[in-house]
């Protein structure tokens, strides 16, 4: 049975578009209120930092209806997990890794060093974060995926302790789900928790008998999961509070109505709240997506989601007189994943400033990234893509600054350190310079 899904539509033809811009607010986005639900995980993570494991054991019970009697996952279970995976989806996984690999290893950061003045240099120096935990979904769906998405990165970047945690299955007597565990066997990983939710995200921060504390909490998760990065950021370091996934396609005449109804679906099928967004120049492309849409949701599988998320009010057709007004609406937009369907995708993506990740032309479907193009898939949403990259080498690194003076470079130089602590009224920091020259400042 096919029935009617209309994406809301947007008719921004003729329509004025100031010059700074147009106000992203204007646009279609999911509710995902992080703030609300922080009122909800701040007693959770309290408790967590309180009565340890035993607090996210009976958190577990209550969200995931599971009781556990520890949450490491044995190196035995993963060993077993790896054995019993299907060779198919190992061999999917290893090429989803070695693609990663490939490009990430690329990312890694050489130290570099400046001579500001002979006897005086600065090098950055980059540093991989200490010990890392690693937050892989388990709600709605589960993703294996988002294993390899957070764990290579962290391992290009040379990252030593890296934990992994999941939500506990029921039906898998209270581990991840297999595929998790096994990708993490795949990739070297040990150490895994069946910890989900904002408990997990504490469990990290705090530390507990079981789980040392990290340094940084990456990946991707639920309102609770997000809420909890925002609470225990400082404490912790965090990658991004992801919100719903986002897909927004700009596409003009050329477009395949088959392929863009295809890539706003799959998207879709994430959540009831992603949203899928379509600008275009061309009303007769939005009709014929229309109607492709419709007959292809009708023959998959997870139709309810996709349906609230199509007709959601995150979603939408969006129609512009011109490409460059469809540039300005997705850069107002600042979607997770922009696909650019359009004649000469290379020139018109060259021109995108906001996207988390930009897929070009009618052979880079979003999925196709979510698993096997060698990108990560773990990307900025809710408009971060103005100010935020999704995870790479980098978001694991840190660059130190690396100081070292002679004492001739210090001389040179210090009668302006001088005049600028006085200029503060921080007498005692230039102090801390002519200390070195008897408390004079020596003439340069
Ligand atoms: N599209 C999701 C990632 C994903 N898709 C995992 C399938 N599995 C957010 O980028
Ligand atoms: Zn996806």
């Amino acid at each position: 049975m096919i029935s009617r899904i209309d994406l809301p539509r947007l008719d921004l033809r003729g329509a004025a578009f100031p010059e700074g811009g147009i106000d992203r607010d204007l646009l279609p986005r999911a509710e995902f209120d992080v703030e609300a639900a922080l009122h909800a995980v701040r007693p959770i993570c309290d408790d967590v930092r309180h009565r340890g494991t035993a607090a996210v054991i009976e958190y577990g019970e209550r969200f995931d209806g599971v009781r556990l009697d520890r949450l490491r996952v044995s190196e035995q279970a993963l060993r077993d997990a790896l054995a019993a995976l299907d060779p198919a989806v190992r061999a999917a996984l290893e090429e989803s890794i070695r693609r990663a690999r490939l490009v990430h290893g690329d990312q890694r950061r050489q130290d570099v060093t400046t001579q500001v003045v002979p006897g005086g240099t600065v090098t950055e120096k980059w540093l991989p974060v200490q010990r890392v935990g690693l937050y892989v979904p388990g709600g709605i769906a589960v993703y294996p995926s988002s294993v390899v998405m957070n764990v290579v990165p962290a391992q290009e970047a040379g990252v030593e302790g890296i934990a992994v945690a999941s939500p506990p299955q029921k039906e898998f007597g209270g581990s991840p789900h297999p595929t998790i565990l096994a990708a993490c066997a795949l990739l070297g990983v040990t150490e895994v928790y069946a910890a989900g939710g904002a408990q997990a995200v504490a469990m990290f921060a705090y530390g507990t008998d079981e789980c040392r504390p990290v340094n940084l909490v990456t990946g991707p998760g639920n309102i609770y999961v997000a809420a909890a990065k925002r609470l225990l950021k400082g404490r912790i370091g965090i990658d991004a509070e992801a919100g719903p996934t986002e897909i927004a396609i700009l596409a003009d005449d050329t477009a395949d109505p088959g392929y863009v109804a295809a890539d706003l679906i799959s998207q879709a099928e994430h959540d009831p709240l992603a949203a899928a967004v379509l600008v275009t120049t061309s009303p007769e492309l939005a009709d014929a997506v229309g109607k492709e849409v419709e007959a292809q949701v009708a023959a998959t599988r997870h139709t309810d989601r996709i349906t609230a998320a199509l007709t959601g009010r995150q979603s939408a057709v969006v129609l512009v007189d011109t490409l460059d007004r469809g540039l300005e609406v997705v850069d107002a937009y600042a979607a997770e994943h922009l696909e650019i369907q359009t004649a000469d995708a290379a020139a018109v993506a060259a021109r995108v400033r906001n996207a988390g990740a930009i897929f070009v032309g009618p052979h880079a479907p979003v999925s196709l990234g979510d698993y096997c193009a060698g990108s990560n898939h773990v990307l900025p949403t809710g408009g971060c893509a103005c100010h935020s990259s999704g995870l790479s080498v980098q978001s694991f690194l840190r660059g130190i600054h690396v100081v070292d003076y002679s004492r001739q470079a210090l001389a040179e130089v210090a009668h302006h350190v001088v005049t600028l602590a006085d200029a503060e009224d921080l007498p005692a920091h230039g102090a801390a310079v002519t200390a070195r020259f008897a408390g004079e400042v020596p003439t340069p």
